[in-house]
């Protein structure tokens, strides 16, 4: 199983490299790596087996936090109707996004950072994602609130990008994304196709 021990930290080189597109469909040892994705996710949120071993509860796991350099996410959380969200995911893509932006009240944090990181992250209120999903469906997301903020977290990863890039220096609590020129490159959802 994934523990913290598993999961690399800021500073490390992988945190930063864009992933590799996964060439489906995916090879049994793909699937098993993002299977134990989706399980420290759900051992995590288990009281007992976090306590037991070690682990920060997590909501969503990039690849690269495992230092596994190619575009896989898991996700864990609820959606706005309560709705369970249990999902690994190849080739995670948001495919539109609304104009309006939000961010989580009290900033975001990373199982890849020890640290607080005052700050408010400007996000997509909603978002659309396309991807593949563990048992090879390939599937349309329509997210908002929370979930949507997650995916973001996790995809932003994918493309080396750390959740408090998106933090104005000069700004903290500044709650709108820079204009689209400026975040052209972080905001990349992957290779053009
Ligand atoms: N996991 C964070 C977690 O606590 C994800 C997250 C995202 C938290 C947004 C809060 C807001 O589950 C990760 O760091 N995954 O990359
Ligand atoms: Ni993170």
């Amino acid at each position: 199983m994934i523990t913290m021990d598993d999961i690399i930290r800021e500073g490390h080189p992988t945190l930063r490299r864009v992933a590799a597109e996964v060439d489906l469909p995916p090879t049994k040892e793909e699937k098993e790596i993002l299977q134990k994705m989706v399980e420290y996710l759900i051992h995590s949120q288990d009281e007992e087996m976090a306590e037991k071993y070690g682990l920060r509860p997590g909501v969503g796991l990039a690849g690269p936090q495992i230092n596994v350099s190619k575009r896989m996410i898991a996700v864990r959380t609820h959606d706005h109707n309560d709705e369970l969200i249990e999902l690994g995911l190849f080739n995670p893509k948001i495919i539109s996004h609304s104009v309006e932006t939000t961010y989580l009240e009290g900033g975001e944090g990373c199982l890849s950072v020890d640290r607080m990181v005052e700050g408010d992250v400007p996000r997509y209120a909603r978002i659309k994602v396309k991807a593949t999903t563990l048992e090879g469906d390939e599937i349309t997301l329509k997210l908002k609130g929370f979930a949507a903020i997650v995916f973001q977290h996790e995809i932003d990863h994918l493309n080396g990008v750390m959740f408090y890039d998106r933090i104005d220096k000069n700004d903290p609590h500044k709650k709108t994304l820079p204009p689209k020129e400026v975040i052209k490159l972080s905001d990349n959802h992957g290779p053009v196709s």
